[in-house]
């Protein structure tokens, strides 16, 4: 049977793994940008929004995330269709929402840089720290300023949890993963897997890159949950939002952490 530890256990099971890879124990960063202030616009210039605030923090558990993803804020890059101005960056770079739920106890603090710019894997078999907690049932939703996902040759975009391999199971904390091209219409990939290997949930294999890779993202060598576009039957997208399985609230069933999201084949390379 797998091992699919959780929810308030998430932490607890994150300590667990770092004990048993003591030497290989990622030590939490302190995204500069993110400790700046509490406006998510010190990144990039979304200032004003309300998402921004939701952004920004508060106790855990609310419902944040006033302002949709489609009227992102004071940021015309999201409200307007895109208009590739060289090459666009493959991380997002914008929380344009967020509504967490229950059993969020680590990050929020930190967004939106703990969740931007490249991931901070710990590897085969420890869980990063450099990760937002959903709590249970909640969600994130991310942009990418000055740049889109586009459908190519298999999967076109990662996302990245703190998945690890515990023993001969992994460690998941399973999110579905939906994407947009309006930050209005939604179109989710199906999630509703409860048994390895996890369907098309995120949060079940283990993230391999720590920091900017050499190359194009891949999934093979840099690991996170890889989606393909056309398994959806779209072409592009320009925003992408992750929400915690509510229906996994046992003690048993954690809740997701987010560490990045990147593109595999942008809009604007
Ligand atoms: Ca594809
Ligand atoms: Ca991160």
């Amino acid at each position: 049977m797998q091992t699919s530890l959780a929810g308030p256990l998430a932490l607890i099971g994150i300590a667990a793994a770092l004990a048993a890879c003591a030497s290989e124990a990622p030590v939490p960063t302190t995204d500069p940008v993110a400790t700046g202030g509490a406006s998510a616009g010190g990144e990039g210039g979304m200032g004003g929004g309300g998402a921004v605030a939701a952004a920004g923090g508060g106790d855990a558990g609310g419902a944040g995330g006033a302002g949709g993803a489609g009227g992102a804020g004071g940021d015309p890059g999201f409200d307007e269709p895109l208009v590739c101005d060289g090459p666009g960056p493959l991380f997002a770079t914008h929380v344009i929402d967020t509504s967490f739920g229950p059993g969020q106890s680590w990050g929020r603090d930190q967004l939106p840089g703990i969740v931007t710019g490249p991931p901070e894997g710990g590897g085969c078999c420890s869980g990063s720290l450099d990760v937002c907690l959903l709590g249970n049932g909640g969600s994130i939703t991310l942009g990418f300023a000055g740049n889109g996902i586009v459908d190519g040759p298999g999967a076109d975009f990662i996302v990245f949890e703190n998945a690890f391999e515990f023993g001969e199971s992994v460690f998941a904390e399973l999110a579905t993963v939906e994407v947009s091209e309006d930050g209005v219409t939604w179109h989710a990939f199906p999630c509703d897997a409860i048994a390895e290997p996890y369907g098309r949930c995120a949060g079940y294999h283990p993230v391999l890159l720590s920091g900017e890779p050499d190359g194009p993202l891949d999934p093979a060598t840099h690991g996170g949950d890889p989606y393909d576009l056309a398994d959806l039957g779209l072409v592009q997208a320009r925003f992408v939002r992750i929400v915690d399985r509510p229906d996994l609230a046992s003690e048993l069933d954690g809740v997701f952490d987010l560490d990045a999201v990147g593109i595999i084949h942008p809009a604007c390379p």
